[in-house]
């Protein structure tokens, strides 16, 4: 396995976990960091093995988006769509349609980019260290990293603009109130409950469990009608599966399942 130096990457009983890790600018994102995101994205894409990813950060910072002094430099030659369409885009779009459940498990601030990657992922689970901020505004620049479009979806347009139009930083606990995040647990409970609820999706069904992320995803963008349809359709792959059957057998015998993944 690649060797990822400014990202964690450690697999272990089928629960992924990716550490971004630059702690002294707060996981700030270098053009580096961004290719060994991808990679790793990729790896838990094509790896059966891997049935939960789990997203942290090292320090005290979740990320704190695109590393301004990095960009500072890059600038010119690649104009920043470029640079978005290369990088961030890929990394969101990759985290959101990975077929397995991601958690963001939130340890510190998630600023600009941070924040769209750590939307990007199923669920949140947050340290009350933690806090959200769009940012981009403090710089004078639009949402970007699909923060207008999970903003929108979870907040609603009138309090996603003034989320980002002010550039107010939350706290955990109001994260959670305006359901921004699924879960606060104290700092120190961060890792631990991170990974008994990622051991848990690793251990469920995991064909049914992406397109159950499919389905809603589709479900977003789609009239009722539609939906039905695709909803109609997802179902005839996952009552296909060997943990549908595992399911249904289980509880006629009245024992827990034993789901595989497939
Ligand atoms: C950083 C950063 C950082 C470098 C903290 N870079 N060093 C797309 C395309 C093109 C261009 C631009 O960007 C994008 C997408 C984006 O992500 S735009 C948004 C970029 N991010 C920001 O604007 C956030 C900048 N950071 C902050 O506003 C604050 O650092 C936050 C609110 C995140 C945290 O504040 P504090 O908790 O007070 O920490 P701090 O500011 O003291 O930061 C600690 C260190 O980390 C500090 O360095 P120092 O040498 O003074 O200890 C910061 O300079 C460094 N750092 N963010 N993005």
């Amino acid at each position: 396995m690649a060797d990822y130096e400014p990202i964690g990457f450690v697999v272990h009983d089928g629960v992924a976990t990716i550490t971004l890790n630059r702690p002294d600018r707060l996981n700030s994102l270098t053009q580096q960091m961004t290719r060994d995101l991808l990679d790793a994205i990729k790896i838990c894409g094509r790896d059966d093995g891997i049935r939960c990813v789990v997203l942290t950060g090292a320090g005290r910072g979740f990320c704190a988006g695109q590393d301004l002094a990095e960009f500072q430099a890059i600038v010119g030659p690649v104009s920043v769509g470029e640079h978005l369409r290369a990088g961030f885009n890929r990394i969101v779009l990759g985290l959101y349609e990975l077929e397995k459940p991601v958690i963001g498990s939130l340890n510190g601030v998630a600023a600009g980019a941070g924040l769209g990657i750590a939307l990007a992922c199923d669920l949140r689970v947050a340290s009350p260290k933690a806090s959200l901020t769009a940012a981009f505004i403090g710089i004078g620049l639009v949402p970007d990293s699909g923060v207008s479009w999970f903003l929108h979806q979870l907040l609603g347009p009138a309090r996603a603009f003034a989320f980002l139009a002010t550039g107010e930083r939350v706290d955990a606990e109001q994260a959670l109130l305006l359901g921004l995040v699924n879960q606060v647990v104290a700092a120190d409970e961060l890792e631990p409950a991170t990974q008994e609820l990622a051991a848990r999706l690793a251990h469920g069904p995991t064909r049914g469990l992406g397109l159950t992320k499919r389905v809603l995803h589709h479900a977003a963008r789609l009239d009722l009608a539609q939906t039905l349809a695709y909803e109609a359709m997802s179902q005839d792959i996952a009552f296909a599966t060997a943990d549908h059957r595992e399911g249904v057998a289980a509880f006629l015998e009245k024992r827990p399942p034993q789901f595989r993944g497939e």
